[in-house]
């Protein structure tokens, strides 16, 4: 008889962090893995892909033991074998060119994954390098940046507070495709839905007729990397016409007003391609709203103005008094590692960028990291400092990143590289040594940095549903040990004690009185249980790690509270309206204001539900079917530039050129094309056959690694000047 049994999990692929069921058959065979009803914040939502985790489980692709590269070929080898590798070729570089001469590329699954989230800092650490760069670059830094500025801490993002407002203004965000970011929010579609159904108004600012306008009141066509114009056009409306509303603890309110000035609607209708009237209807109807939020995301972030554009959705949700208010957009308490929360409530250092810059460019660091975009020329360009080692951890920016083309051939040049990936990748098939991870059922689960911006106040933590297989570590195993190389102690090293002395670092950090003894106090656990549960202990809810494996559905901590002024960590200790390395870009921005429309094309990419960035494109139920890596242009360009539906394009940029199949749809507006991004998987030693069969073409081809928004080094992948012809 086939003895069935089911066991939770929380899915690790998108920002939504939705409850898995998952049937396990004859022990440990997956014969289904469906929503689970029961969780607390997903209630039994998925998406396409979350029941595709079996497949990725399964893929015969997904890496189950190391490859070393022998005779310039990636074989497989022992763990042993893979880190005296590592061991003979990383160190000595080190020693002989100093610490900057290994680079460290974080990619996005790191964030979903408890391993990285806990034990990433040591390797960071343990590498000692400037040269530390992750996709936050080419995502969602000027978020990070303005927060700062304004609040006091990069995560200090208010989030929407989609449960109760009436009225949401969303601009450059898709989340019935990509099911919402910087907005943990699990059936964004559903949440979506009730916001009408209660009386209240969706708006959407996008240049593509996306699902998300499709189901709102409202959309608007907007010509790419001018929202920050039409943003300051709704604030200067908003005073013009004396309807501001601004709520207590802020500072600068008044020279945001003057800011505002030259941003009138007739000013900013011609370079956005929105008419005064409807600036001036949307506006008024933002301040009106009985509660709003205003809410911005990719669209809005890597492109021109992407730190000015974060800024004044947070000014326009102050101005009009809903920010930190209920309906409004507010700031998540979550209930381990809140780093919103962390230190003296009310007031703080402040933020600062640029502590040190690129040898190269001279762009400078943020939080900590230096601007993807400036990678290759750090591989590429020889002297004091030069990168001749990459370590990349679950990422791909031979896909991901601006000039990946570049990127692709600059690393060829490197003397050592590692990757940390569950497959051969367009990146990671350039790497010496490339050591795999659990699959998501084979290790435990919580999302740290994702309940920091939730729309509700939840935890749930979910034990490994299937042992590893013998011999996989779990991935905090394998950070440690590869800091514990390139920290000089040796792959040998005591892997307890390290793990001990990083969960005192983090009680230590997270506020303990005494870190040691905490530390003691949870003495039946090792590795990220262990400080999960001296988070929880040092968390705002009186909550233990045994608290949540009782309750596997997860806990539901309410909604969300009004926390001003005590969120804050600003010198002041007020909301930063008017933060003057913001300030002082606002002249850039206004000499948009004489742009005439060139007739030009730009490229803006777009997400697809059944994709997720460069990967899970070898899964067959997510790939089957139509063709989605398109191009797709208006008709009315279509029929201008000679391009016919399924036929070939070629589309050049200063940085390359590709040829794309073309797919002709009024929904993307007039100007503009949209393709989207992490496809191309037709490269020379990747390993990932079904990807392969549906390689689709790599858009940051024609990304330029060499323009950045200027406040956060964040690349501009939304409004990229293109010139297009039949292929
Ligand atoms: N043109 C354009 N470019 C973009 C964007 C865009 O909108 N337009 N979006 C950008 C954004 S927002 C992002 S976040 C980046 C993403 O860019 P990256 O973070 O560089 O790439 P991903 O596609 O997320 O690749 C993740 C890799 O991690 C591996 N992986 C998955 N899970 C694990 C795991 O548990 N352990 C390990 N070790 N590896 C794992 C996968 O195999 C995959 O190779 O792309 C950016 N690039
Ligand atoms: N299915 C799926 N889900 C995902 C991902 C995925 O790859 N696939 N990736 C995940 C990741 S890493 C992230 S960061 C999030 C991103 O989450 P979202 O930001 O919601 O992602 P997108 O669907 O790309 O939505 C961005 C929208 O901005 C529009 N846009 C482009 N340029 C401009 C502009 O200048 N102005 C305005 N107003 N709009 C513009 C695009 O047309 C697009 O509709 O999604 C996450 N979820
Ligand atoms: S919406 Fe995101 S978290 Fe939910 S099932 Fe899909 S990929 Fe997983
Ligand atoms: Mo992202």
């Amino acid at each position: 008889m086939d003895a069935e049994r089911t066991a939770v999990t929380t899915c690790p692929l998108c920002e939504a962090t939705c409850g898995l069921e998952v049937t396990l058959k004859d022990g440990d065979r997956v014969a289904r893995v469906r929503g689970d009803a029961e969780d607390v914040f997903s209630r039994g939502f998925i998406c396409p892909k979350g029941g595709s985790i079996k497949a990725l489980h399964e893929d015969p692709d997904r890496l189950r033991a190391p490859l070393v590269r022998r005779g310039g070929e990636l074989v497989p080898a022992t763990w042993e074998e893979a880190y005296a590798e590592i061991e003979r070729r990383l160190p000595p570089l080190l020693a002989e060119h100093g610490r900057d001469a290994v680079a460290l590329y974080l990619g996005n699954p790191n964030v979903h994954n408890l391993s990285a989230v806990l034990y990433g800092r040591a390797l960071t650490k343990a590498l000692g390098t400037r040269n530390v760069f992750t996709a936050t670059t080419v995502d969602q830094m000027p978020k990070h940046v303005s927060s700062g500025y304004m609040f006091g801490g990069a995560l200090t993002i208010p989030v929407p507070d989609l449960d109760r407002t009436m009225h949401l203004l969303v601009l450059g965000a898709n989340p019935l495709a990509s099911n919402g970011s910087l907005m943990t929010s699990p059936d964004a579609r559903g949440r979506l839905r009730d916001i009408r159904e209660r009386g209240g108004k969706i708006v959407v600012v996008d240049p593509r007729r996306t699902r998300t306008a499709e189901h709102a009141d409202e959309h608007h066509a907007i010509r790419p990397g001018t929202d920050a114009l039409l943003l300051f056009a709704l604030v200067h409306v908003i005073f013009a016409e004396d309807l501001a509303t601004p709520g207590p603890h802020l500072a600068g309110v008044e020279e945001v007003a003057g800011l505002a000035e030259p941003f009138s609607p007739g000013a900013v209708a011609g370079p956005t391609g929105i008419a005064a009237g409807e600036i001036e209807r949307m506006a008024r109807e933002l301040a009106a709203a009985e509660s709003a939020a205003v809410y911005g995301r990719i669209g809005t972030t890597v492109q021109e103005f992407g730190t000015l554009a974060s800024w004044l959705v947070d000014v326009l949700n102050a101005i009009t008094g809903n920010l930190d208010r209920e309906g409004g957009a507010m700031f998540p308490l979550a209930a381990a590692g809140q780093s919103n929360a962390r230190g003296v409530p009310g007031r703080g250092r402040g933020f600062v960028t640029g502590r040190w810059a690129s040898r190269v460019r001279g762009a400078g660091e943020a939080l900590g990291e230096l601007p993807v975009a400036c990678l290759a020329e750090e591989i590429e360009t020889p002297g004091e400092g030069q990168v001749r080692a990459l370590i990349t951890v679950a990422g791909n920016p031979c896909l991901s990143t601006p000039n990946s083309g570049r990127l692709a051939r600059a690393v060829e040049g490197l003397d050592f590289m590692l990757s940390l990936d569950v497959y051969v990748n367009e990146t990671s098939r350039h790497a010496d040594v490339v050591l795999p991870g659990p699959s998501p059922l084979e290790r435990p689960h919580y999302d740290v940095t994702l309940y920091q911006l939730a729309v509700r106040n939840v935890a749930n933590f979910s034990p490994a549903v299937l042992p590893a297989p013998d011999g996989m570590p779990q991935e905090w195993e394998t950070l440690l040990r590869v800091a514990a190389i390139a920290g000089g102690q040796g792959a040998g090293a005591d892997l307890a004690a390290m793990d001990r002395f990083v969960a005192v670092a983090t009680a230590a950090q997270a506020g303990a009185q005494d870190a040691e003894a905490l530390v003691a106090e949870v003495s039946g656990r090792t590795g990220p249980e262990r400080i999960l549960d001296i988070l929880l202990r040092c968390g705002p809810y009186d909550l233990i790690l045994a608290d949540l494996e009782a309750s596997p559905h997860g806990i539901d901590l309410g909604a969300l509270q009004p926390r001003l002024p005590g969120a804050l960590r600003t010198t002041s200790g007020m909301v930063e309206l008017a933060p003057e390395p913001i300030v002082a870009d606002v002249p850039r921005l206004r000499a948009a204001l004489d742009r005439r429309a060139d007739g030009g094309m730009v490229l803006i990419g777009r997400r697809q539900l059944r994709s997720n960035n460069s990967w899970m494109h070898n899964l067959e139920p997510l790939v089957k079917g139509k063709e989605s890596c398109t191009m797709h242009v208006h008709p009315e360009d279509a029929q201008r530039l000679g391009l016919a539906d399924g036929a070939g394009a070629r589309v050049t940029s200063r940085a390359g050129e590709i040829v794309v199949p073309v797919e002709v749809t009024d929904a993307v507006r007039t100007g503009v094309i949209s393709i989207p991004h992490g496809w191309g998987h037709d490269a020379e030693g990747a390993r990932m056959g079904v990807a392969r069969r549906h390689a689709g073409v790599n858009s940051n081809l024609l990304a330029d690694e060499l323009v950045l928004e200027p406040l956060s080094g964040t690349a501009i992948l939304n409004g990229i000047p293109v010139e297009i012809a039949p292929a």
